[in-house]
C-alpha cells in the first residue's frame, strides 16, 4: 500500500458504522443486513465498485475489466432522444372515479360504472423547451392522461388550452420548427418570443385564436395543480346500439385556476427552475392530492350543424354558454412515480389509444396526430415493443400474434404465431366483441388537399376570447404581445402581427402598436371571412375562475433573531387550519432565536428563497431585525416582489423599516400581522387592483 499518498482516516471525517477503508483510502460500506449485493447485469457479484482493474499501482487500466466496461457502456446510453415537443414534463399516478354514468351515450366501461376507480398516469409538460429547461416559460402546458381501463388503455392527450394554432396536421412540423430554438444560433430555449415563431404566426391567420390564449395568463400557471385540461378535438361516443354523440372533454382543477404575473414567472425561473415539478412533488408526497373534475360537452350532428363555426376545426371551441358542461367524474393524483426515467420519461401517450365506445372525429389535426405519436415513439423508445414497458403496458390482459423486435420482453410459447389457425386450440383468436369503428358517412365526391370554407373564419372566436376577459387580463394580454413582439427584430413581422390584431379588437391593436412605439397602425391583412361579434363567454376568464382559498397555497414567514415566535406559531396554526402550507424563511438556514429565547428552524435561507415561491408572505420581525434587513437587498427584494406580484403581506410593527426600504404603500393587501384573520382572507386571493400602481401595462 502506498502509505505516502493515502489520507489519514481522521482527515476524511468519521467512518460510517460497518464501513472499511480500501487500499486507496476509499470507503467500502458493508453489504450486510438485507441489502441486496451489487452485481453486474449478468448477476455476477461485485465486491469493489470503487476501483477499476489496473496493471500495477500507477499503470494503465486493463481492457479485460468487464465490470468497468459494462458500467460505463450502460451509462453512455442512459439518455434517450427527448420528445421533439413536450420534452419537459412531470407526472404522477392516481385514479379516475366515475360519478355519473354515460351509458346512454357510450359502451366504454370506464364511462359506465359509477364508483369504479380506473388507475391513471398523468404527465404535464411545457411544449417548446428541452427536457432540462425551466418550468415557468410562457408556454402551453400539455395535460396527458393514460387511463388503464379494463378494456385497454385510453389516452386523452390534451393541453391546458382548448384550441390549437393550426387546422391541419400538415402544418405541425412548420409550427414546431418556428417555435423551437432558431436552427442557426441554437436559441432561444423554451420561449416563443423570437422572430421565427412570430414570422410563422403572422403568415398563419388561423393561429390568431390560439395566440389570444397563449398571450393570456393561462400560459403562466402558478401551479400544475391549478390548470384546466382539454381534449381539444371533438371525439365520438358510441353506445351499445351503435349510436354516436360528439363529445369534448374538459378537466377542471379543484383548487381553481391560478396564474402568476409575468414578472413573477420570469423571476421564478431563476429562483427555482423546477418550481412546478417541486410543487407537484411536495403536494403529493405530503398527502395534498391534486384533484380535477372530468366534464363533458355532449352534442349531436344536428346541434353541430347549427353552431356558428365548425366543431371539427381545432382552432374553435364550443362556448360553455352554448353547450354546458356535465361533470362525470373526478381524478385524484395520489402517488409520485418511483423512478423519473422509467415512468415519466418512458411513458408514451397516443391519441390513437382509445377503447370500444369512443371514436375519433374527422378533425384533420386529430387525424394527423393518430399517426404521429406511435411513429415518434418507435424511435424515442427504440423499437416496437415499448408497450411492454411497465408504465405503458395495459393493466388488463393483452395478447396478439405480433412477435420479436428490439427488446422483446415476453417469451411467447408454441408453434402458432398466425391467425386463422387450427393447430393449437388455446392460441390467440379474434375477440367476440371489441372495438368497432363508427360507420360514419363520408363525402366520396372529391379527393384533394382541401380546407373547407367552414374553417375560414379566423378572427371571430379570437375576438370573443379577448372581449370576454376582465380588464386586468386584457392588459396582461396586450403587455404579453408587446413583450413578445419587442423581442422580434424584424419590423415587418411585428407590423404583420399588429395588422391581424386589428381584426380582433381595434383597441387591442392600438395598445400593442403604442407599446411597440409604432407611429401608425399597420394595415390589416385581407380577412377570408369578416369576423362576427359573438356573445362574450365569461367562462373563458381566469380571474373569474380563481378560487379565494388557501387550499394548496403556500405562505412564507420571514423571521430573524428576536422575532416573536409565539405569534409566528399562532399564524402558522391558523393558516394550516385553512389548508395552507407554511414555510419559515430566515437569514440563515440554521434558524433563529426568538424574543423569549426559544428557537425555530428555517425551511429556507432568505437569499435562496425569494418570495416568488410563496402565494403570500408575512414579516415577523423585531424593530432591530427590521432595521438591519432594510439594508439587505435580498430582504428588500423579498418584500418588493411580493408587493409587485400582487400578494398579501402581513407585517409586525418592527418590519416597518423594511416596508419603507421596499417603498411599499399600504393597501388592502398589506395587513398588520396581529390581525391574522384579515391577513388570511387577503392571502387567499391576488390583489389585481394594486397592479396599476406598480407597473405600466400596455
Ligand atoms: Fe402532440 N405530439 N402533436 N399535441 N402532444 C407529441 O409525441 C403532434 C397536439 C400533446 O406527456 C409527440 O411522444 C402532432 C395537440 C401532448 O408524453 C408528437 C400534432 C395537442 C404531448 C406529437 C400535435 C397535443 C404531445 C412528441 C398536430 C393537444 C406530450 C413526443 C397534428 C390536444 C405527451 C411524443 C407526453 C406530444 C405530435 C398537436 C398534445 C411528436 C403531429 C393539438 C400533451 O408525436
Amino acid at each position: 500500500m502506498n502509505k505516502k499518498k493515502s489520507t489519514p482516516a481522521s482527515r476524511r471525517g468519521t467512518t460510517p458504522a460497518g464501513a472499511t477503508l480500501g487500499n486507496g483510502g476509499e470507503l467500502h460500506l458493508a453489504a450486510g443486513g438485507n441489502h441486496p449485493p451489487l452485481t453486474t447485469n449478468q448477476g455476477i457479484p461485485v465486491p469493489d465498485n470503487q476501483n477499476s482493474l489496473r496493471i500495477g499501482r500507477n499503470g494503465p487500466t486493463a481492457l479485460e475489466d468487464f465490470i468497468l466496461r459494462e458500467k460505463i457502456t450502460h451509462f453512455d446510453h442512459e439518455r434517450i432522444p427527448e420528445r421533439i415537443v413536450h420534452a419537459r414534463g412531470s407526472a404522477a399516478h392516481g385514479f379516475f372515479e366515475l360519478t355519473k354514468s354515460l351509458k346512454r351515450y357510450t359502451s366504454a366501461a370506464v364511462l359506465n360504472q359509477v364508483g369504479e376507480r380506473t388507475p391513471v398516469f398523468v404527465r404535464f409538460s411545457t411544449v417548446a423547451g428541452g427536457a432540462g429547461s425551466i418550468d415557468t416559460p410562457r408556454d402551453v402546458r400539455g395535460f396527458a392522461v393514460k387511463f388503464y381501463t379494463s378494456e385497454g388503455n385510453w389516452d386523452l392527450v390534451g393541453n391546458n388550452i382548448p384550441v390549437f394554432f393550426i387546422q391541419d396536421a400538415m402544418k405541425f412540423p412548420d409550427l414546431v420548427h418556428s417555435v423551437k430554438m432558431e436552427p442557426d444560433r441554437g436559441f432561444p430555449q423554451a420561449g416563443s418570443a423570437h422572430d421565427t415563431f412570430w414570422d410563422f404566426i403572422s403568415l398563419t391567420p388561423e393561429s390568431m385564436h390560439m395566440i389570444m390564449w397563449a398571450m393570456s395568463d393561462r400560459t403562466i400557471p402558478r401551479s400544475l395543480r391549478m390548470i384546466e385540461g382539454f381534449g381539444v378535438h371533438s371525439f365520438r361516443l358510441v353506445n351499445a346500439q351503435g349510436q354516436s354523440t360528439f363529445v369534448k372533454f374538459h378537466w377542471r382543477p379543484q383548487l381553481g385556476l391560478q396564474s402568476m404575473v409575468w414578472d413573477e414567472a420570469v423571476k421564478t425561473a431563476g429562483a427555482d427552475p423546477d418550481f412546478h415539478r417541486r410543487d407537484l412533488f411536495e403536494a403529493i408526497t405530503s398527502g395534498n392530492f391534486p384533484q380535477w373534475d372530468l366534464a363533458v360537452q355532449l352534442f349531436t350532428e344536428d346541434d353541430a350543424a347549427r353552431f356558428p363555426f365548425d366543431h371539427l376545426d381545432p382552432t374553435k371551441l364550443i362556448p360553455e354558454e352554448l353547450v354546458p358542461l356535465t361533470v362525470i367524474g373526478r381524478m385524484v393524483l395520489d402517488r409520485w412515480p418511483d423512478n423519473f426515467f422509467a415512468e415519466t420519461e418512458q411513458v408514451a401517450y397516443c391519441p390513437a389509444n382509445i377503447v370500444p365506445g369512443i371514436d375519433f372525429s374527422n378533425d384533420p389535426l386529430l387525424q394527423g396526430r393518430l399517426f404521429s405519436y406511435l411513429d415518434t415513439q418507435l424511435s424515442r423508445l427504440g423499437g416496437p415493443n415499448f408497450h411492454q414497458i411497465p408504465i405503458n403496458a395495459p393493466k388488463c390482459p393483452f395478447a396478439n400474434l405480433q412477435r420479436d423486435g428490439h427488446m422483446q420482453m415476453q417469451v411467447p410459447r408454441g408453434r402458432v404465431n398466425y391467425e386463422p389457425s387450427s393447430l393449437e386450440p388455446d392460441a390467440v383468436r379474434e375477440a367476440r366483441a371489441g372495438f368497432r369503428s363508427f360507420a360514419a358517412p363520408v363525402d366520396p365526391e372529391v379527393k384533394g388537399r382541401l380546407r373547407p370554407q367552414s374553417f375560414a373564419d379566423h378572427y371571430s372566436q379570437a375576438r370573443q376570447f379577448f372581449r370576454s376577459q376582465s380588464a386586468p387580463e386584457q392588459s396582461h394580454m396586450a403587455s404579453a404581445l408587446v413583450f413578445e413582439l419587442s423581442k422580434v427584430g424584424t419590423a415587418h413581422v411585428r407590423e404583420a402581427v399588429v395588422g391581424h390584431l386589428r381584426h380582433i379588437d381595434a383597441e387591442l391593436a392600438q395598445r400593442v402598436a403604442d407599446g411597440l412605439g409604432m407611429t401608425a397602425l399597420p394595415p390589416a391583412p385581407r380577412a377570408a371571412v369578416e369576423p362576427n361579434d359573438l356573445p362574450p363567454s365569461p367562462a373563458l376568464q381566469i380571474i373569474g375562475k380563481m378560487k379565494a382559498t388557501l387550499q394548496g397555497r403556500c405562505i412564507g414567514i420571514l423571521v430573524a433573531d428576536g422575532s416573536d415566535l409565539r405569534a409566528v406559531a399562532a399564524m402558522r396554526k391558523a393558516a394550516e387550519a385553512q389548508g395552507a402550507q407554511v414555510k419559515i424563511v430566515a437569514p440563515r438556514i440554521g434558524g433563529v432565536t426568538g424574543s423569549k429565547g426559544s428557537t425555530l428552524a428555517a425551511d429556507g435561507q432568505l437569499a435562496g428563497t425569494p418570495s416568488v415561491v410563496f402565494d403570500a408572505v408575512a414579516l415577523a420581525l423585531s424593530a432591530e431585525a427590521g432595521t438591519k434587513l432594510a439594508r439587505e437587498a435580498a430582504a428588500v427584494d423579498w418584500v418588493r416582489d411580493a408587493f409587485g406580484h400582487l400578494k398579501a403581506i402581513a407585517f409586525t410593527p418592527g418590519a416597518q423599516a423594511l416596508l419603507d426600504a421596499a417603498r411599499i404603500e399600504a393597501d388592502e393587501g398589506v395587513i398588520a400581522a396581529d390581525d391574522i384573520d384579515a391577513f388570511l382572507d387577503a392571502a387567499a386571493t391576488r390583489h389585481y387592483e394594486r397592479e396599476a400602481g406598480v407597473r405600466s401595462l400596455a
